[in-house]
């Protein structure tokens, strides 16, 4: 009975009439009163109005029964009215008319099981396994799309505050043992990595060591880098750090910046401004924009102890530089600006806005050929798409999403499974067409975008995420007010 229409006329064995809404659901009048949903499992076993095999659709019928208030004696009267029959009209003048103008008769009909967990019993048919598998794939490709984890690699000579530089930048990334007290610390190349940021944090060149082959070796670690095929693992910005105190460009420096490095991902950070002179901030400048290092390069720092000073300004300006695809995961693993975090997460609701867009409009064209569109089954893998993305592009971590995205959806998907659609009919109204399916799937991409965005927000600031509530009731208003504004 798969070639059965949404909106096609049913008849219950015991003469009980009722217009087929979905997989799940019929409209009908139980009992003399108002037309009320029924669960399809309530409805069977039925007989279902074809012709040629495809069931003959009341669209118009359905439609208009989804928004009536008026009482019917009985199912038939509620069939007559609807489908402009007159009142006195008997059963078999009924089933003749609608052999004349379809050419259809009643069929046994039977549905397969729904595919989804039913509510009512707590069996659980689509397994949830499948759910949180098919979440976790959206929510790793978006992101892979949205927060891309850039490489920043942190140059200069040994001392001369690289790792402060870093540590003051991006936290607790850098572990205190890291930094120096005099003895060169760091060897060959560390990696602070979390999800968010991977810095390369350089063995400095020690004095008497030869620039040649502290030249050549770090030649040979970025070759090595940007060969590699996939560009996520290039490095995408250099700090390179130049002790202010000393107040000298050496011509090593100078190679490095220029020829080794790619001059465009370069930023020159002068460090320790605590304790640098203005003469010898000056005599910097001036050594390095002769080398034709543009001054907008040219960062001022010193560590946190001293008061970070410019690394705010740093930070900015390495998010300026770096690759669109990796601002983002920048922007959060920074410590240094709470503020530009909070506003950053704010302006996630552009790429939002766009996510959430393109799931309604995949729901709508899923609503816009014949099929019964408030089923779950059509509608619940365009939403867990669309929840899952969302969580990508918000940066709920993997413990956030098990945690709170996972239940959240769930308690998402029942909203589709019958008992609470029954509930959302009587304000669907003329429901269920292409707009409805859109506008429902919108609607719940900005409740969750709204959640999702408070996590984010309260995650900057430290406090606790606020629960990710969901219930049916809460939807409906915020649907009714989506509706209202847009
Ligand atoms: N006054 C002052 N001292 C700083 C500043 N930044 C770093 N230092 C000190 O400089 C020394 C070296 O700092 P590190 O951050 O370990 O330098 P590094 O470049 O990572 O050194 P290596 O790993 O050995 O190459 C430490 O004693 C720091 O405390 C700063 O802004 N001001
Ligand atoms: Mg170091």
């Amino acid at each position: 009975m798969n070639r059965l229409r949404f909106g096609a006329l049913l008849l219950m064995r015991g003469r009980r009439f009722g217009f087929y809404l979905s997989h799940r659901i019929v409209l009908t009048v139980p009992k003399p009163g108002h037309v009320r949903a029924a669960s399809l499992a309530a409805f069977q076993p039925a007989q279902v109005l074809v012709a040629d095999g495809v069931a003959v659709p009341f669209f118009e019928a359905m439609n208009t029964a989804t928004d009536c208030s008026e009482t019917f004696p009985s199912s038939f009267d509620m069939v007559k009215r609807f489908l402009s029959q007159p009142e006195e009209m008997r059963l078999n003048d009924f089933l003749d008319l609608m052999k004349r103008r379809y050419g259809a008769e009643f069929v046994d009909f039977s549905v397969p099981a729904p595919h989804i967990e039913n509510e009512a019993t707590g069996d659980k048919t689509m397994e949830e396994s499948d759910v949180i598998k098919e979440f976790n794939s959206k929510y790793e490709e978006a992101r892979a799309k949205f927060g891309k984890r850039p490489n920043i690699l942190v140059c200069g000579y040994t001392g001369s505050g690289k790792t402060s530089l870093t540590k003051a930048i991006l936290g607790d990334l850098v572990p205190d043992n890291a930094i120096g007290d005099g003895r060169p610390m760091t060897m060959g190349y560390d990696c602070y990595e979390n999800e968010l940021v991977r810095i390369w944090d350089s063995k400095g060149l020690e004095n008497g060591q030869a620039e040649e082959e502290f030249t050549a070796h770090t030649r040979d670690f970025v070759r090595q880098r940007q060969n590699d095929p996939n560009v996520d693992n290039h490095i995408h910005l250099v700090w390179y750090t130049i002790q202010g105190s000393g107040a000298r460009v050496t011509d090593c420096d100078l190679n490095l910046i220029r020829n080794i490095f790619n001059p465009e991902h370069v930023i020159v950070v002068v460090t320790k401004a605590d304790a640098t002179r203005q003469r010898q901030r000056e005599a910097l400048i001036q050594a390095l924009t002769e080398a034709g290092i543009s001054e907008s390069r040219i960062v001022f720092t010193s560590d946190a102890e001293s008061g970070a000073v410019g690394c705010k300004e740093l930070m900015h300006l390495s998010y300026k530089m770096l690759p669109d695809a990796y601002k983002d995961a920048f922007m959060e693993a920074q410590r240094i600006d709470m503020e530009a975090r909070i506003q950053a997460v704010y302006e996630k609701k552009g790429k939002a806005k766009a996510i959430i867009t393109t799931a309604s409009m995949a729901a709508a064209a899923a609503g816009a050929i014949p099929i019964p569109l408030s089923d779950a089954a059509v509608l619940i893998p365009i939403q867990i798409t669309m929840i899952a993305s969302l969580a990508g592009l918000y940066g709920l971590k993997q413990e956030a999403v098990k945690q709170s995205a996972l239940p959240f959806v769930a308690k998402l998907l029942g909203i589709f499974a019958a008992s609470s659609l029954l509930k959302l009919i009587p304000m669907l109204g003329s429901a269920v067409n292409a707009t409805v399916a859109g506008t429902l799937t919108a609607a719940m991409g900005m409740f969750v975008k709204s959640n999702f965005e408070e996590t984010a927000i309260a995650k900057v600031k430290g406090q606790p995420a606020p629960q990710l509530n969901f219930d049916v009731e809460l939807f409906k208003k915020f649907y009714a007010d989506y509706k209202k504004n847009n």
